[in-house]
């Protein structure tokens, strides 16, 4: 049954909860999966923490915020209409760019008024007796619903330092995920930055133009490349809507659903002048060519890799003119791309600003923070403001915020307490009704792409159920077990295993995720999808339906 956004019918079967479904979080992911659930009909009400929609982008709008995806790959596709009235301004918009187009669609397709805002769920117990799951918020409210989709996001568990003294800092003091919606003004300031992954790299260029004083706190060096950002002309943006379903279709067959697809050579099959000449012409052009668009061994092959990371380590020196500054800014312990490659506009330019330092604390670490700054082990400086670009506890981290609890009142974190065990990424045995978009073990890549695709496939196994009248969907433990198997196996030999990040589940400033383990499916998202259609083509047998 479709009908049109807004007027819901309510089927008799599902009248003893309060909604059909309830989708945590409003960003890209629950954005979407609102409006398809709303074709079917259903009863959706959406649990969103923050004010405003965007999720990801509501929150981090922190000083230079932005895609690293090009921006008319990033949009959703599900819209003719949609693709045809949002012209994109940059090919890589910034975070209030983003966050203005993400209102427009919640506009534009009157998502609002499903969405309650300024409610965090707290959590989420399965019933048995009704099939149905009890979801907390924090003020103490509750509902129930039969089915439960987490939107939850990859990275949207920001975490503080380990660091003593953090609460008594008396100025300015933030996480890049919490940036406040007021503006902040950075001139004549002494700024610290704590962090140089992806957030940390896009605020300490956007801070550096303006400060008064930066220091950045480095632990870990990245492998930056640049982004070649640039406005989008008239003329630009009438040829990408002209061209948009060859741009999806393309995003579609590309490893990541990036437009950057890996190049069917090795490194050692060209000569040095021509790996040289291709490298430049990578490092010349926008976007992450430079990592998906690369030899197809750079990210497997040691050799390959060592060449690849030497190609950086010698732009770096290039750019930073003071020679022992540019050292440390050339990371030693993991190869190009086996993190995530910060895109960066003149990052590593800042370092020859006068008023900007860099401090390495893997040489003077950081002991505390002080009501008036940062101790290290030889300094003692004095911030007007601290910067905490320190990341996220990835994929899992705001699973475990929820106390998300299913058959037999398991607790899902302590499930996972090894690594996320998952059917798809999208269900977990134990746990019935319970759909996560974008959950752990999942395809991922270029966000929206994968997401589009995570809902559709969620709203596909839910049309299935409602139509014949089923009310328990769960995966099987053998069905768990076998893709939690698949998961891991398809990431064998990849470099990126092999080195702490966000990525392989690490992160030193929460508890219980010292240990590398594999949190996404790195199959690649056709094959993923493969998968996932099989098993909606096979009438779901897979799944323990009742
Ligand atoms: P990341 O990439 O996880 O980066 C966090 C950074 O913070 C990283 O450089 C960490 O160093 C550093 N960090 C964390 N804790 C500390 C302490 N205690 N002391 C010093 N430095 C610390 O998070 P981002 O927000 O930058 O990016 C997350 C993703 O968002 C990104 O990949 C994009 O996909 C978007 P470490 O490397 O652990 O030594």
């Amino acid at each position: 049954m479709v009908v049109s956004p807004g007027t819901a019918q309510k089927p008799e079967a599902d009248t003893l909860t309060d909604f059909d479904a309830v989708v945590i979080g409003a960003g890209v992911s629950g954005l979407y999966q609102l409006y398809r659930l709303r074709e079917l009909g259903l009863r959706v009400r959406v649990f969103e923490t923050g004010s405003g929609v965007g999720g990801t982008w509501y929150w981090n709008r922190y000083p230079g915020a932005r895609f690293d995806s090009e921006s008319w790959t990033y949009g959703y596709s599900f819209s003719p209409e949609l693709l045809e009235q949002w012209d994109w301004e940059e090919h890589f918009a910034g975070q209030p760019e983003t966050e203005r187009y993400l209102n427009y669609v919640a506009d534009k397709f009157e998502l609002r008024r499903d969405i309650q805002f300024k409610s965090r769920v707290t959590s989420a117990h399965y019933r048995e007796a009704t099939r149905s799951w009890d979801v907390t918020l924090e003020d103490g409210r509750r509902y129930s619903t039969r089915f439960l989709i987490t939107a939850i996001g990859v990275l949207s568990a920001p975490t503080m330092p380990r660091i003593a003294g953090v609460d008594t800092f008396r100025g300015l003091s933030c996480h890049t995920h919490h940036w406040p919606k007021e503006p902040v003004s950075f001139g004549g300031k002494r700024v610290a930055v704590i962090g140089t992954g992806a957030s940390g790299v896009q605020t300490i260029t956007e801070v550096a133009r303006t400060v008064g004083h930066l220091s950045v706190f480095q632990r870990t060096p990245q492998w930056c490349a640049p982004l070649h950002n640039a406005r989008i002309s008239k003329e630009e943006m009438r040829q990408i809507r002209a061209n948009y379903r060859e741009i999806f279709a393309r995003c579609q067959q590309t490893y990541g659903c990036f437009i950057h697809a890996s190049d069917p050579r090795a490194t050692h099959e060209v000569t040095p002048e021509q790996r040289e000449a291709f490298w430049e012409k990578l490092y010349e052009e926008p976007g992450f060519g430079i990592w998906m668009g690369n030899f197809r061994d750079i990210l497997v092959d040691r050799e390959a890799n060592a060449l690849i990371s030497d190609f950086l380590a010698r732009k770096i020196r290039q750019r930073v003119k003071d020679p022992a500054v540019a050292e440390k800014l050339i990371p030693r312990n993991h190869g190009f791309g086996t993190r995530r490659v910060p895109l960066e506009s003149g990052y590593y330019e800042v370092y020859n600003q006068p008023n900007v330092q860099l401090v390495d604390v893997k040489q003077t670490p950081i002991e505390r923070i002080t009501p008036s700054g940062i101790k290290t082990s030889d300094a003692e400086y004095e911030f007007d403001i601290i910067i905490y670009a320190t990341g996220f506890d990835a994929i899992t981290g705001s699973f475990d915020r929820i106390d998300i609890r299913g058959v037999d009142m398991a607790l899902l974190k302590e499930k996972w307490k090894d690594g996320p065990q998952t059917f798809l990424g999208i269900l977990v045995d134990g746990f019935p009704n319970m759909l996560m978009v974008m959950g752990p073990h999942a395809g991922l890549g270029n966000f929206p792409r994968a997401a589009e695709y995570s809902a559709d496939w969620v709203t596909g196994l839910i049309h299935f159920a409602r139509e014949r009248g089923l009310t328990r969907i769960e995966a099987t433990a053998a069905g768990a077990a076998d893709w939690t198997d698949h998961v891991i196996a398809s990431s064998q030999g990849l470099l990126f295993t092999e080195v702490d990040s966000w990525m392989t589940g690490i992160n030193r400033n929460v508890e219980g995720k010292q240990t590398r383990r594999i949190m996404r499916y790195s199959g690649g998202h056709p094959a993923f999808r493969e998968r996932c259609d099989a098993v909606a083509a096979g009438g779901y047998r897979e799944l323990s339906l009742a």
